[in-house]
């Protein structure tokens, strides 16, 4: 299909590379990351691909297998026009405006873009996307770019399309490992791969509330950044906050000099920074219950103080929960979106009927079959191949 695409826009095919860059799950430190807080995601069997050849020019041009998704072309160059907000085009023009600047790059491609990955959904299509572009254009002028350096800057030049947001998407999808999560930390950029234990097993399920991040979903996104920026010209950095020996100390000085809104949001920080480090040591230590309770607590403290659940995200929770999950959790940006919940290997299967048939069945779909619920497998990172 991208092949045929390819031949019918841009004519051979011949020499044509292949760009395939991973959505992510974010198991938990959810919203913590644009305050340099860390977090905890695993890169996704599911992401965006993209054939393209390079030109002997500047131009870049684009097609899409999406429906719905026209034909763009642009110059490559360090001052590019943005599209009309959420214009798909957007996100490969954030990636060429960065790394035109950045490597002083001169040629362009022809390309065709896919993906398998719900959109808009929390599972990060938008920097797979950027990152995949930023690769092909690399892979166009043969430059070696440092995985940890490019994924500082494409966090930077995802700022482009309007959403002020952390570094979690970009470190993931450049930095995942095959049956690892990753432990990503800010200023300077870390990720330390932590393997899943065996018999562990991630569910996804979607509330069939759609986030557009590039509509509404993206001021009440970017007023949660604006409002810890708030918290923490007040309290200070929230990663010397997070490191304190005694929470509670922290909390009762963000209750006594905050006005109620800034406090439940710092209330949130403070909490999800500390779980991310109890959720990798459960991890690493195998022990699923533990890492379960967290990813519950870490639900609660997004849906009571952090205010970016919805009803219809968290009676997807209580219903994996009363279906056999170990956890279960919103994932992603929010305000609709998906769940991640984790159970293993044995009850897998159990786990995905009743959530088919307690939750989507009244709603007249098959979570399945719409492609709603999935399992979801910790996989690699983005990569560069022949086609
Ligand atoms: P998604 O779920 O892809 O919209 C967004 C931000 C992340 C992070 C999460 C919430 C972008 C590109 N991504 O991700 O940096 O803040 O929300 O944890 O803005």
């Amino acid at each position: 299909m991208m092949r045929e695409l390819f031949e019918s826009r841009f004519g051979s095919s011949q020499g044509a590379r292949l760009v395939t860059a991973p959505g992510r799950v974010n198991l938990i430190g959810e919203h913590t990351d644009y305050n340099l807080l860390p977090v905890f995601p695993m890169a996704l069997q599911f992401g965006i691909r993209i054939l393209f050849r390079p030109r002997g020019d500047a131009s870049v041009r684009l097609a899409s297998t999406a429906p719905g998704f026209g034909d763009r072309s642009f110059e490559l160059q360090t001052e590019i026009q943005p599209y009309a907000a959420g214009d798909w085009g957007n996100y490969v023009k954030a990636a060429a405006q960065a790394v035109a600047e950045h490597w002083n790059l001169k040629r362009g491609m022809d390309a065709v873009v896919s993906g398998d990955l719900p959109m808009s959904a929390g599972l990060s299509s938008s920097s797979a996307m950027v990152v995949a572009s930023a690769l092909a254009l690399l892979d166009v002028d043969r430059v070696a770019a440092d995985r940890i350096e490019l994924a500082e800057l494409m966090a930077a030049a995802e700022h482009y399309v309007g959403t002020h947001g952390g570094g979690m998407d970009q470190a993931i999808c450049l930095g995942g490992k095959r049956g690892h999560a990753a432990l990503i930390e800010f200023a300077p950029l870390r990720i330390t791969p932590v393997a899943v234990p065996e018999h562990w097993r991630f569910l996804v399920a979607h509330s069939m509330v759609k986030a557009n991040k590039s509509a509404g979903a993206r001021e009440h996104y970017n007023q949660c950044v604006a409002d810890c920026r708030s918290a923490a010209a007040i309290m200070g950095d929230f990663r010397t906050l997070v490191g304190a020996a005694n929470e509670e100390d922290v909390l009762a000085q963000g209750q006594a000099r905050l006005e109620d809104r800034l406090f439940h949001r710092f209330r949130h920080q403070v909490s999800e920074g500390r779980r991310v480090y109890l959720a990798r040591d459960a991890m690493a230590a195998g022990d699923a219950k533990r890492f379960g309770s967290l990813m519950l607590a870490s639900h609660r403290s997004m849906r009571d103080d952090y205010l970016i659940s919805c009803p219809e995200v968290d009676q997807l929770v209580d219903t994996a929960m009363t279906s056999g999950a170990i956890g279960a959790r919103m994932t992603g940006a929010g305000f609709g979106g998906f769940v991640v919940a984790l159970t293993d290997a044995a009850n897998v299967d159990s786990l995905i009927r009743r959530l088919d048939q307690r939750f989507y069945a009244a709603r007249g779909v098959s979570g399945v079959m719409a492609g709603h619920l999935f399992q979801v497998e910790p996989s690699g990172g983005a990569a560069v191949s022949l086609a």
